[in-house]
C-alpha cells in the first residue's frame, strides 16, 4: 500500500476507534529537546517522575530499533461535572483535577493505540510497534508538537485548536514510514495569563516549569508539604490546573463523548472527613480506577487534612485528634497537628499539648510546636 494511502486509512480508522486527534511525525532524534532537558535537570526543575535516561527520552530508535514514524494521538477529557455536589461548612469536599476524572487515561489511550496497531498490522503484517502513554521514555508533548497535534503553550501544555489543552497524549513508534505532518504555529502571542496566574511562580518563563514549585507536583509528594504551599492548594486532593483554567483557548471547552472520562461526582469531589479514616481496601475500591490514586492514599489524606485546616472546619476535630494521637505515619500526624493549630479551640489545643509530651518524631514535634505557637499569636 502506498504510504499516503496507508496514512489516510489510519486517520479514518483512528476516528472510528474513538481517537480525537491523530498526527504523524518522523522518528528522528529530538536533538533540541535533549539540550533543553539537560538544562532543565541542571536547574533542578525536574519532578523525578520523568524517564531519567535522556538518550532514551530523545532517541526513539532506542525504544524501537528501525523506528521511522511516531503516530501521536490525543483524547479530549471533560471539564464540566453534572450535578456537582456543593461543599458546605461541616461537609467540606475535596477535588481531583480533571485529568483524573473517570477511568485512568493510561488504560484508555493504550487500548485505543492497541486497536490502531491492529489496523496497521492488517496492512503491514510485519510492522514493529511500540506504544507509550505517559510512562514511556519519550516526551509525549514533544512528540505531539512535532506531529502537529497542537502547540507547546507557555504553560508547557500542548494546546489543540479544538479542545484546548484538555487532552491526554499518547503515541506509537513504528518502523513503517508514513508522511509526517507539520507542527502548528503557537497561538500564545503576547498572552501571559498562565504565568501571571500561577500561585507559586512555578512557571519561571514561557514554556519553562520548575516542577518542584508546581502545585500539581506537590499534591503528589509523600512527605510533608512545605508550609508556604499549604494555603495555596485550596481543596485540591490531586493535581492542579490554574495554568490551564485561565488559558483563553480552554474557555467553554467541554468534551462529553468519552463515557470513560465522565466524572462520578462522589468520586472526584469526595467529602473530606471520611477520607481521613478510610482503610486501604476501601481507598483502592473507591479510587483505584482513577489516575489520581497512583501514589496511594497517603498524599490524598495529607491534602485532605490541609484542605480541612485551611477552612478551619471544627467538625473535623475528632478525626484530626485521632490521627495525631494514633496514626503511625509521621506526615499524617504532623499535618493533623498543623490543621488543629489552624482550627484552634480547647480540644485542639489540649490535644496538641498532650501530643507534644508524647511525640518522639522530630518533624512531628516541630509541627506541633509551630501549631501551638500559631495558637498563642492568634489569641495573643
Ligand atoms: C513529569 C510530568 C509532570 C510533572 C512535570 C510537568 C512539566 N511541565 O514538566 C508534573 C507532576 C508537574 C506534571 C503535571 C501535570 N501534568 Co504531567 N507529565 C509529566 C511527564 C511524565 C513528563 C514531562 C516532562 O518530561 N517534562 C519535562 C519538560 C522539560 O519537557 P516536556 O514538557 O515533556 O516537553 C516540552 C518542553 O521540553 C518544551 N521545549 C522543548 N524545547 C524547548 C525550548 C524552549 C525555548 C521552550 C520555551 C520550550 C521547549 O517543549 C516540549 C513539548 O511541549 C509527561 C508524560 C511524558 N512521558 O511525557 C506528563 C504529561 C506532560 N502531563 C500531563 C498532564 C495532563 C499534566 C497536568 C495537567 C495534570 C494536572 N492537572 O495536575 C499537570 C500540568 C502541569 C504543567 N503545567 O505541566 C499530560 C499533558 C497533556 C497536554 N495537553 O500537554 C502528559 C503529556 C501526560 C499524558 N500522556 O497525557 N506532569
Ligand atoms: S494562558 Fe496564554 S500564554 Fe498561557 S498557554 Fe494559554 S494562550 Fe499561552
Amino acid at each position: 500500500m502506498e504510504a499516503e494511502t496507508l496514512k489516510q486509512f489510519l486517520i479514518a480508522e483512528a476516528k472510528d476507534i474513538g481517537i480525537d486527534k491523530v498526527g504523524f511525525a518522523t522518528a528522528d532524534p529530538f536533538t533540541e529537546l535533549k539540550e533543553r532537558l539537560m538544562r532543565h535537570r541542571e536547574a533542578g526543575f525536574e519532578s523525578g517522575f520523568e524517564e531519567p535516561d535522556l538518550d532514551k527520552r530523545t532517541e526513539p530508535f532506542k525504544s524501537l530499533p528501525g523506528a521511522k514514524t511516531i503516530i501521536a494521538i490525543a483524547l479530549a477529557y471533560p471539564t464540566r461535572m453534572e450535578n456537582s455536589p456543593q461543599s458546605h461548612p461541616g461537609e467540606r469536599r475535596g477535588l481531583f483535577c480533571r485529568a483524573s476524572w473517570g477511568v485512568d487515561y493510561h488504560h484508555v489511550l493504550r487500548q485505543r493505540l492497541e486497536a490502531l496497531k491492529e489496523k496497521l498490522l492488517e496492512k503491514v503484517p510485519d510492522a514493529s510497534c511500540e506504544i507509550m502513554v505517559d510512562t514511556g521514555a519519550l516526551s509525549d508533548r514533544a512528540v505531539a508538537e512535532r506531529a502537529g497535534i497542537g502547540w507547546s503553550g507557555k504553560n508547557t501544555s500542548i494546546i489543540t485548536e479544538e479542545f484546548g489543552s484538555w487532552v491526554y497524549l499518547g503515541e506509537m513508534i513504528t518502523d513503517v514510514w508514513l508522511p509526517p505532518d507539520a507542527p502548528v504555529t503557537s497561538g500564545c502571542g503576547d498572552c501571559n495569563a498562565c504565568i501571571e496566574a500561577c500561585p507559586t511562580g512555578a512557571l519561571v518563563g514561557p514554556g519553562q516549569l520548575n516542577s518542584q514549585a508546581c502545585l500539581a507536583y506537590l499534591t503528589q509528594t509523600k512527605g510533608f508539604l512545605a508550609k508556604e504551599y499549604r494555603d495555596l492548594l485550596g481543596n485540591y486532593l490531586y493535581g492542579f490546573e490554574t495554568c490551564q483554567a485561565v488559558c483563553p483557548y480552554n474557555q467553554k471547552k467541554n468534551t462529553s463523548h468519552h463515557p470513560e472520562f465522565q466524572p462520578d461526582p462522589e468520586q472526584v469531589k469526595p467529602l473530606l472527613r471520611p477520607l481521613l479514616t478510610i482503610s486501604n481496601r476501601e481507598f483502592r475500591e473507591r479510587f483505584g480506577v482513577m489516575a489520581g490514586s497512583w501514589r496511594g492514599k497517603k498524599p490524598i489524606q495529607r491534602n485532605a487534612i490541609i484542605a480541612l485546616g485551611k477552612v478551619r472546619d471544627h467538625t473535623a476535630v475528632p478525626e484530626l485528634v485521632q490521627l495525631l494521637e494514633t496514626d503511625p505515619r509521621p506526615v499524617i500526624r504532623g499535618t493533623a497537628a498543623w490543621a488543629l493549630g489552624r482550627i484552634r479551640g480547647e480540644i485542639a489545643l489540649q490535644t496538641l499539648q498532650q501530643a507534644l509530651s508524647l511525640e518522639v518524631d522530630e518533624a512531628v514535634r516541630s509541627e506541633i510546636q509551630d501549631a501551638l505557637k500559631e495558637e498563642v499569636i492568634e489569641f495573643g
